[in-house]
């Protein structure tokens, strides 16, 4: 009896599940004829990449179009995601006419090129702005800071230029600022160490040529992790070793490896949040603080290649690290290195 009543089911599965999902498909709203057209012509001047051969003329893009989605209420476009495509040719300005875009995701396409189009401003409802991997150019625009609802901007991994703009420390919401592995120069806004979130910010600017100090704005900053490694930073940054404790469950990353920092560490203060600390190749001097032994937090540190003297301090992650995170300093010693004379 119960096989076949199984293969009954079975049978039937198909009819069931084109009946269940025949009111929702009825009543998902078509796709709106202008955000259609946008989309046609964002396809075509992209050279009508394969990634996206379902946007065609013929069919309603909030049923059958792949890579995008409409709001099933209103049949606007919400949405685009294209990566790994072979996409070609500057951004096209048509993505300013898509006013109900909360995310924009063209990424790991490396023929697509050029500036920020102005017409990029228009996204007034834009939350997600992911271009890593692509070849875009020239600076980033001063008009990203107008577009008040962005939460993550991910341009890694392109070829952009000029200064951080200082009105993206001004967007309200910003939580991720992914800018690595570009050629920015100039130094990091004060604006920067002035935003705030209350899961935390998550903030990579590595790979650059910037320059300059960590600006002190950074006090009390509701950093998560910042990666600031490989520029040509300088100066005293430790205001950000005491930017953890503002939510205890959350630690607080930090690489500033391979700059030109240099400041007396003996002299630095740090968050009991601390989760990392990596400072390799720089020109930090003095000792290390015997409170980095107590941070029951703290997973990782990494002093190689700066000119700190003195004993190593021991206890909590310092006993479970290596020479390497140690070596090549003026003096000094102590387990995992030589004895002290
Ligand atoms: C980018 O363009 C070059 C030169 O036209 C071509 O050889 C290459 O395959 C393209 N890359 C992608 C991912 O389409
Ligand atoms: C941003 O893009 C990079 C580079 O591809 C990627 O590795 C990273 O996961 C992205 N970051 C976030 C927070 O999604
Ligand atoms: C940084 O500047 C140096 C010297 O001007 C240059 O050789 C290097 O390619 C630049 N690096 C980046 C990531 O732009
Ligand atoms: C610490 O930095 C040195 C120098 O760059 C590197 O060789 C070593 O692997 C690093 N240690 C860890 C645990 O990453
Ligand atoms: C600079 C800043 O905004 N700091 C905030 C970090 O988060 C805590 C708790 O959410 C706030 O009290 C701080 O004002």
């Amino acid at each position: 009896m119960a096989p076949i009543l199984l293969r009954l089911v079975l049978q039937l599965l198909p009819l069931l599940l084109l009946l269940s999902s025949l009111p929702t498909a009825l009543s998902a709203a078509r796709c709106n004829a202008a955000d259609k057209r946008a989309l046609l012509r964002f396809k075509k001047a992209l050279g009508n990449p394969y990634t996206i051969i379902t946007w065609t003329a013929d069919t309603d893009c909030c049923r059958h179009w792949l890579a995008m989605e409409c709001d099933p209420d209103t049949g606007r476009v919400t949405s685009i995601d294209i990566s790994y495509s072979e996409a070609a040719g500057p951004l096209p300005a048509d993505v300013g006419d898509l006013p109900y875009l909360t995310t924009l995701i063209l990424r790991k396409s490396p023929n697509v090129t050029g500036t920020f189009p102005p017409a990029l401003t228009k996204l007034t409802n834009l939350k997600m702005l992911w271009m890593d991997g692509n070849s875009l150019s020239g600076p980033l625009p001063d008009f990203l800071g107008r577009m008040a609802k962005l939460e993550y901007i991910n341009l890694s991994f392109n070829k952009i230029t000029g200064s951080i703009p200082p009105s993206l420390g001004k967007l309200p919401k910003l939580q991720t600022i992914f800018l690595d592995r570009n050629r920015l120069t100039g130094t990091i806004p004060e604006s920067i160490g002035l935003l705030h979130h209350p899961d935390g910010l998550y903030i990579r600017l590595s790979h650059n040529n910037l320059t300059g100090p960590v600006p002190q704005s950074f006090k009390g900053s509701n950093i998560s992790q910042i990666d600031l490694s490989r520029n040509q930073l300088t100066g005293d940054p430790s205001v950000l070793f005491q930017t953890g404790g503002w939510a205890s469950s959350i630690l607080v990353f930090i690489d500033l490896s391979r700059n030109q920092l240099e400041f007396d560490l003996s002299k630095s203060q740090f968050s009991s949040n601390l989760g990392g600390l990596d400072l390799n190749h720089n020109r930090v001097y003095g000792k290390i603080p015997t409170q980095l032994a107590k941070l029951g937090g703290l997973q990782s540190f990494n002093v190689s290649y700066n000119r700190l003297c003195g004993e190593i301090p021991q206890g909590g992650v310092l006993d479970r690290l290596t020479e390497y995170e140690f070596f090549h300093n003026r003096c000094l010693c102590g387990k995992p290195l030589a004895p002290c004379k």
